[in-house]
């Protein structure tokens, strides 16, 4: 799936990017090794390798081989041998097929189904922000195949879209090629990461076996009338040739290139996602997904009650004509207020009831209007613009006549396209009555107003004032907004004046594109009125023809029509001639239900086969970026509904939970800034900071001083820190493939996981993943023992068959419980900082018994993989540990055995110590004397006698003869 570039975040110098930076400084120094093993690679920065990120590459091979002499040259910096362990481990996984999840599968055990949304490969490989969720997903796949889950972790393509099309255009590549090897590009990028996907079952939505029932799904669609033809504004680029979707337009202009947009009528094909509307809102309450994504949702889908009610066009001479313009409003109450009405440009009636004078002004501003989004001609802050149509009509409520104008305020595609305006309680209504001098007419008491404003807008509700007319019988005088609606929606429906109505924001899904490297829609037109009919199933997968020229042909057609005779075909019910349909499908439409396909990905029977569907149900856990929020959710819900509905999938949901992983920004940058002269400003006390030149200052040379950051050199002068989102303009991209290189693929999932929250976002710095990889060479020479003199690890471990002391067990199962409960809960950081305080502890033990390292090794495993199959091995075991059961902590070791104990010295109570229960004397003692309380007391002194009652007291008889220093 592709991100929006227009959803760049900018941290500025806010608590949250200062608390992140803290949070760094503070992840170094608490993994500061015991016993350093002096290594030139612990202060080593990787390099930026900025190869990757312009455009296609160098074959995979060629540029494999190039790594592989690299890695070989840093080989004697390493720590430990990830280099020479992680691609064994990915051999063996990918030779054993470990992960292959069987079609057969034994369907009496417990199911998981973790998905990850699928990336559109595109030509800058992976970017540092895939492995995040990917990782998350990986450990969350490990543990419950550990746990005895049927598990299903698959991986696939999103790889329709524009890129490859528009490089098709640049060099003449054709799309396919591009996307081939850009997947064989991910491919290998994600497997150097060790995630354990079943790549028996990889999908790629531009393949004929996937997209055959990517159009099968649209012709049930079709058939069902769920997909039809409409004249419908939409954005054209004249630029591009192309007609945009509302995303790919950002204020006016393609978001690619940024070319000139305008509104324009064309006849698309839209689906009807707004038959499903009220179904989309109601089943999400039973979802468990962030409540922000369901709101999003529901603002989307925007349901609102209201009426309908007509208002009749007079004609010149004042008197009422058999045409009627419907408005929706949501505040019936308000009809007396309504003083003038508004009509969207593209209203269907306009060109019938505007005057002659005002003809050509309409026209004008008609044009105007088209060449704005709708988000613009909506948005609040805009100054409202309108033109009289020179025409009226009669408020029904009370006869009067109102004027009739027309304004891009009023959008075509909500409601009737037009409304009844009341100045005195819409803002916008407001601001335009304001503007062009039209009465404003208060029928809403504001009880919480002053005097002085009741001349003010009211938006509110409250009781109703103003509203009554002898001439039409309706009296809604003193009634509270509520009963006043409810009134004269019933008196509307009892005089034929108009109608109660529910309403949706949601908006029927414009489904065609005017581009090649998409779907095609399997539809053949029969004649010029528009008359359709369907490819017959037997014939699919309609096959994308083969095209050497992809540009826009400029006219709106879109490049298949070059396809001549691909496109004139004969309609096989009656042997007449029948064109083709050229637009495609949009990129959303494969990624719409590819979760399913990876059910069952081969069947050529059926999209999915019905009994795997059942088995595998809804995705349990679905991760991707919040981006996704709104449209393809909402998009695979409505088309999940409508295979539901004709008995193709057993559930209403396809996702029962789903998680956003938060963004990862790059470094944070430092800037500082100079005056003429070349001096440094600070930059908290200048307020006019852009009248001096920018400088950025290097992270050796800055400090943080209180809640700031200074420069080293002068620390009166604070800097401005920023993380930024990671571009290649921004040159602070971070490659995964350079950290692989560098750390280790067991490193870099360890940094991302550890980074922060898994759903907040982040800074990457540098020092955090030497931090985690310095942890891992310590699980490592834990277990394996020190290096050799020539720098190589022995065979084998230092691991004995000793029995397990109760403190060891104690704190391996306090891991267990931590790590378990840690990843269940998704907090991957924090089951991190348990396996930390484990080996901690392990490197005050004398031995490292079996029984303690090998359940250790096991809880590793959905973090750092290929170290923990490593050690799985050298612990003696033939077998991958991928279905080894996970341990489980033993709660008899997880009790609170610490107690307080009161220490008296020369027989009076100066102090407590927290001790383990089962203390030594020794040990109580050596506590004692480090407590801050009680080291004045012994600090110095001769020890005459010490009495210990295990569990009750230490006493401390001092020598007062024998002075001598002890206690530090
Ligand atoms: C009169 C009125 C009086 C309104 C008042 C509001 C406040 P929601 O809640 O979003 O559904 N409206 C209707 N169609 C529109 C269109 N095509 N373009 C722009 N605005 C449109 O909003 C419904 C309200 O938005 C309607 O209720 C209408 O203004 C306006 F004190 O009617 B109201």
């Amino acid at each position: 799936m592709t991100m929006s570039s227009h959803q760049i975040l900018q941290f500025r110098a806010d608590p949250f990017v200062l608390s992140h930076c803290c949070r760094h400084v503070h992840l170094t120094t608490s993994l500061t090794l015991q016993s350093p093993l002096k290594h030139p690679s612990f202060g080593l920065r990787f390099r930026h390798r900025r190869t990757f990120h312009g455009g296609v590459r160098n074959s995979v091979t060629e540029e494999q081989s190039n790594r592989k002499e690299e890695a070989l040259a840093i080989e004697s910096k390493r720590v430990y041998p990830f280099h020479e362990i992680e691609p064994k481990w990915q051999r063996y996984w990918e030779e054993n097929r470990t992960f292959r999840t069987p079609d057969d599968v034994d369907t009496s055990k417990p199911k998981f189904y973790v998905l990850d949304m699928f990336p559109y490969p595109s030509g800058a490989g992976l970017h540092v922000g895939h492995p995040l969720g990917y990782t998350a997903t990986d450990i969350l796949a490990r543990l419950r195949r550990m746990q005895g889950y049927n598990v299903l972790h698959p991986m696939g393509w999103d790889a329709f879209g524009l890129p490859a099309e528009q490089y098709a255009i640049e060099t003449g590549t054709h799309p396919k090629t591009t996307t081939l090897k850009n997947i064989d590009r991910f491919r290998v990028q994600l497997k150097s990461l060790g995630f354990s996907y079943d790549w028996d079952r990889e999908i790629s939505t531009t393949e004929p076996d996937y997209y055959k029932w990517t159009q099968w799904i649209f012709l049930q669609l079709y058939k069902r009338g769920l997909a039809y033809q409409a004249e419908v504004p939409v954005n054209w680029c004249p630029a591009l040739g192309t007609v945009l979707a509302n995303e790919e337009v950002v204020d006016g202009v393609s978001e690619r290139g940024g070319h000139p947009v305008i509104r324009k009528p064309m006849r698309q094909w839209m689906l009807k996602i707004t038959a499903y509307a009220d179904r989309l809102l109601e089943d999400l309450d039973e979802l468990e997904w962030p409540e922000s994504i369901k709101e999003m949702q529901r603002n989307w889908i925007g349901r609102s009650e209201g009426a309908e009610l007509n208002f009749s066009i007079l004609d010149g001479e004042g008197r009422e004509t058999d045409k009627n313009i419907t408005v929706y409003t949501t505040r019936p109450d308000t009809l007396f207020g309504a003083t003038y009405m508004v009509v969207a440009p593209e209203h269907h009636l306009l060109s019938y009831f505007v005057s002659a004078e005002q003809k050509q002004q309409v026209e004008k501003y008609k044009d105007f209007a088209s060449r704005k989004s709708d988000l613009e001609r909506t948005e609040l802050q805009k100054e409202k613009t309108g033109v009289f149509t020179g025409c009226y009509a009669k408020n029904p409520a009370n006869g009067d006549a109102i004027p009739i104008w027309v304004a891009d305020y009023v959008l075509a595609s909500y409601g009737t396209g037009a409304i009844m305006a009341v100045p005195a309680h819409d803002t916008r209504d407001n601001e335009f009555a304001l503007k062009y001098n039209i009465p404003i007419k208060w029928v809403v008491t504001n009880e919480a107003a002053s005097s002085d404003d009741a001349k003010q807008v009211y938006p509110g509700v409250g009781i109703i004032e103003n509203s009554s007319s002898l001439e039409t019988g309706l009296d809604i005088n003193q009634l509270s907004s509520k009963e006043a609606a409810l009134k004269v929606i019933e008196w509307a429906e009892r005089t034929g004046n108009g109608k109660k109505k529910v309403n949706f924001k949601l908006r029927d899904w414009l489904f065609a594109r005017q581009r090649y490297w998409g779907e095609p829609i399997p539809i053949l037109n029969l004649d010029e009125s528009g008359e359709t009919t369907a490819v017959s199933e037997s014939e699919l997968p309609l096959t994308l023809p083969e095209l050497n020229d992809f540009t826009p042909t400029g006219t709106g057609e879109p490049p298949l029509s070059k396809a001549v005779s691909w496109v004139n075909t004969v309609n096989p019910t009656t042997g007449k001639p029948a064109k083709r349909e050229t637009s495609t499908m949009p990129q959303w439409a494969g990624s719409c239900w590819y979760y399913l396909r990876f059910m069952d990905p081969k069947n050529t029977e059926a999209l999915v086969d019905k009994e795997k569907e059942k088995y595998w149900n809804q995705v349990d856990v679905y991760v991707g970026g919040a981006e996704h929020a709104v449209l393809h959710l909402l998009y695979s819900r409505f088309w999940h509904k409508v295979l539901y509905d004709i008995g193709v999938v057993s559930t209403k949901e396809p996702f029962k939970c789903v998680i956003n992983q938060g963004i990862i920004l790059g470094e944070v940058q430092y800037t500082a800034w100079k005056d003429q002269e070349g001096n440094y400003v600070s930059a908290y006390i200048e307020e006019r900071l852009n009248e001096y030149q920018q400088v950025a200052i290097p992270e050796e040379n800055v400090m943080k001083s209180g809640d700031y950051f200074v420069l080293k050199e002068d620390p009166s002068i604070r800097l401005i820190p920023r993380a930024y989102k990671m571009s290649k303009s921004r040159g602070n991209v971070v490659n995964p493939d350079d950290v692989v290189l560098e750390y280790g693929a067991d490193s870099l999932r360890l940094y991302e996981m550890f980074m922060g929250p898994f759903r907040d976002s982040k800074t990457w710095n540098t020092s955090g993943i030497e931090g985690v990889h310095r942890f891992l060479a310590r699980t490592w020479r834990l277990i394996i023992g020190l290096p050799q003199s020539d720098g190589s690890f022995k065979d084998g471990t230092v691991v004995t068959d000793d029995e397990p002391t109760l403190e060891q067990l104690r704190s391996l199962h306090k891991c267990i419980a931590k790590v378990t409960e840690e990843i269940e809960s998704t907090r991957f950081n924090t089951g991190i900082s348990g396996m930390m305080e484990f080996i901690n502890a392990a490197y005050k033990w004398n031995n490292q018994p079996r029984g303690i390292i090998e359940p250790f090794v096991l809880l590793l495993s959905p973090y750092a993989p290929h170290m923990a199959e490593e050690l799985w091995s050298r612990l003696g075991h033939q077998n991958s540990l991928a279905y080894q059961s996970f341990p489980k902590a033993n709660p008899d070791y997880l009790k609170d055995t610490t107690i307080v104990l009161p220490v008296q010295i020369n027989g009076k109570t100066r102090g407590t110590i927290e001790v383990e229960e089962g203390c030594s004397e020794d040990d109580a003692f050596i506590l004692a004397s480090q407590d801050k309380k009680l080291e004045k007391y012994l600090d110095g002194q001769s020890i005459k006698k010490r009495i210990y009652v295990p569990g009750k007291i230490l006493n401390v008889i001092l020598d007062r003869t024998n002075v001598k220093v002890t206690t530090k």
